[in-house]
């Protein structure tokens, strides 16, 4: 461990309510833009940008621990971790994945939520293994989606396989919803299943990519209002919709993702030049919503993540 957060940075205040998932299939209240603390998450890395395209991103363990601390500095509270073989190619290597939480463990406070989407090449025996590196948290999107010109694929039996396989090893998982069919999705999965290890249902909304569901305010709040009762969320948009959907997200009491596997522009024209300039923006937006960012504590209080393995 540890690198402080911000000093001198307040308690977000008071933590969402953890909420059981037991009453599934019920419809949702759309969350009241409450005064609560929002969570911050960067998914810094992903596994569609290519190095030599874009220098910036962070493949190598080096890079991806420095950015990690940056990104705790400037408010982030979970990082969304997808990592690179020696030629900066996506992989799912299990020693490499054991490696890297470690690493990230021991440089930072913050939650580490593997993928387990990996790369729309992964096959789901691999997606399965990535569990098997102990996080804290991962990733588990609730259904298949057109993703640009491929197909990222999350049949059924796959996604109830990886939820088991969550509650048996005890990670947290959040729920990735590309599109309103894995709200449905969502609901079936903790109707036959039960609650997630920790207790609480935390989704995150990815919005934007080209096949799921739009990054716009009108579509986040249908989205939000299919959730089930007492779960959080989060939103980030894909590429341009970045912006409106953080904005949609804060006005509407959601947490928020951002980072470079979502976005690699900061504005028209201009290159992110670093994961923590996009965590430093939506820190700023979130204290100017009187919603600071949480500290990884209080994340981990908000999510059900137990203290460190
Ligand atoms: N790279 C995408 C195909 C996740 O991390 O769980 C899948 C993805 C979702 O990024
Ligand atoms: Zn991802």
């Amino acid at each position: 461990m540890t690198n402080p957060t911000p000093a001198g940075r307040p308690a977000a205040g008071q933590a969402d309510r953890p909420a059981q998932a037991d009453r599934p299939g019920q419809a949702a209240r759309p969350t009241a833009p409450a005064q609560h603390g929002t969570l911050i998450t960067v998914a810094p890395t992903g596994a569609e940008s290519l190095k030599s395209a874009v220098p910036a991103l962070p493949v190598t363990l080096d890079e991806l621990v420095t950015t990690a601390k940056e990104c705790q500095a400037a408010g982030a509270a979970v990082i969304h971790v997808h990592i690179r073989d020696d030629r900066a190619q996506p992989t799912l290597d299990p020693a490499r994945l054991t490696d890297t939480v470690a690493a990230l463990r021991e440089s930072t406070d913050l939650i580490v939520q593997l993928s387990t989407g990996g790369a729309v090449t992964d096959g789901f025996a691999s997606r399965l293994a990535v569990l098997d590196a102990a996080p804290d948290a991962c990733s588990l999107t609730c259904g298949t989606v057109n993703f640009g010109d491929e197909v990222f694929s999350n049949p059924w039996p796959f996604i109830r396989d990886l939820y088991a396989r969550t509650k048996k090893l005890g990670v947290v998982p959040e729920f990735e919803l590309f599109d309103l069919g894995h709200v449905a999705t969502l609901h079936r999965l903790l109707g036959d299943l039960g609650a997630p290890h920790g207790g609480h249902v935390h989704c995150d909304l990815v919005m934007g990519v080209p096949g799921g569901m739009p990054g716009n305010a009108a579509t986040l709040v249908q989205a939000v209002s299919a959730l089930p009762p007492g779960a959080t969320w989060s939103a980030t948009g894909i590429g341009r919709t970045t912006l409106p959907v953080m904005f949609a997200a804060l006005s509407a009491g959601g947490h928020l993702r951002v980072g470079m596997e979502d976005t690699v522009s900061f504005a028209r024209g201009r290159p992110v030049t670093s994961n923590a300039e996009l965590v430093e923006r939506a820190a700023a937006l979130a204290e100017l919503a009187q919603r600071p960012p949480m500290r990884p504590d209080e994340a981990r209080t908000l999510l059900g993540v137990n203290g460190r393995r």
